[in-house]
């Protein structure tokens, strides 16, 4: 039996070196894709604001020294003409990298100019993150407070509420759990209040909720409900790095969805995945603020340059920083759209 090697020092700060590098380019990637959508903000134009997200998030991977896989992407190779799942993004040298993205997440968020629109992207080592097909997902999410093995999707909401309560110690009435605002969630819905614990609903966007479930001062406790698989594991991705709890068990509506998940290799519709399963490794995750939100500001036009505020985080070096990069104006992907009226002050100037 041979023990693992230690890493040598070097070999150690090459670790850090290419962490850093990754770090820097994932961020880099969800500004492109940032700005591509914001130049889109408010036209009603879901389909062109995520295609301009698409390309421009396309256009920054395939420049990066890597090679890397779309394991979570925009669909199929059949269905979506970039950014499939299996395709091959970077120049195809350096770290071999799985990549798990959401160009915008929030289409309607960004078309309507509401609230939360982001930008998502995470990178791992291969084989790092679980093929989810593009189904949907029944999710859980806690912060770290309520703590480990405490909420479950075998347990029913009410046993999770109560659950939860007595990890917080507090009462069930007191607790918010954010819900998307779907027809299929009106049983859920109905759940929760009649245990007499609150519900903040959401038109869109449940990788944040999962998110504020980690934010003591949110006024959220839990993220219940069915969303996106891809956004399930993005989810998983950031409570990983920040601390937090989730579970996904995918949810297959017809023959044609069965078929597409057992082509990834996905039988078993009653499993639950762990926070683990999902992501199996060290993971990067990044997002950039596409309108302003609770989490990240939109992206800023200002006379000479675009401003965009983004969240990075390392698992392993447990690094959680926000950041806001000016970038100049030949920055922007489409500089035909560019209208320096756009610009949007925080607050209206005075006098
Ligand atoms: C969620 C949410 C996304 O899709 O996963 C949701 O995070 C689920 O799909 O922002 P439906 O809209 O079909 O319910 C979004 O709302 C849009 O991608």
């Amino acid at each position: 039996m041979s023990l693992p090697s230690v890493p040598k020092l070097e070999e150690k700060l090459d670790k850090e070196k290419l962490d850093e590098a990754l770090i820097q380019q994932a961020r880099f990637v969800c500004e492109q894709a940032a700005i591509a959508a914001a130049e889109w903000r408010g036209l009603g134009e879901c389909v062109a604001a995520d295609k301009a997200a698409v390309d421009a998030m396309r256009a920054a991977l395939m420049s990066l020294p890597i090679s890397g896989k779309v394991v979570i992407g925009e669909g199929e190779r059949d269905e979506a003409p970039m950014l499939y799942i299996g395709e091959s993004v970077g120049k195809g040298v350096g770290a071999e990298i799985d990549i798990a993205l959401d160009p915008l997440e929030g289409t309607n968020l960004c078309a309507s100019s509401t609230a939360n629109a982001l930008t998502v992207m995470a990178f791992s080592p291969r084989g790092g993150l679980l093929h989810a097909p593009d189904l949907y997902m029944e999710k859980i999410a806690v912060g770290v407070e309520v703590g480990a093995d405490v909420v479950s999707l075998a347990q029913t909401p009410e046993e999770n509420l109560i659950a939860i309560a007595k990890a917080l110690k507090c009462k069930v009435s007191s607790l918010q759990v954010c819900i998307l605002e779907r027809e299929r969630h009106e049983s859920l819905i109905s759940q929760v209040r009649s245990c007499g614990a609150r519900v903040q609903l959401i038109p869109d966007g449940d990788i944040l909720a999962a998110i504020t479930t980690t934010d003591s001062k949110s006024g959220v406790h839990a993220y219940f409900g069915i969303g996106g698989a891809p956004e399930g594991v993005l989810a998983a991705a950031a409570l990983k790095v920040i601390g937090g709890f989730f579970e996904g068990r995918l949810v297959c509506r017809n023959e044609q969805e069965r078929v597409r998940a057992e082509k990834m290799g996905i039988v078993d519709f009653s499993k639950i995945y762990a926070m683990d399963d999902l992501v199996r490794s060290d993971v990067i995750f990044a997002a950039s603020g596409v309108t302003d939100g609770s989490l990240l500001d939109g992206v800023r036009f200002e006379d000479d340059g675009v401003s965009v505020h983004s969240l990075v985080m390392h698992e392993a070096s447990k690094r959680i920083e926000t950041t806001r990069a000016r970038l100049p104006l030949s920055h922007l992907s489409q500089p035909h759209l560019y209208q320096p009226h756009q610009s949007l002050p925080r607050s209206a100037p005075s006098g």
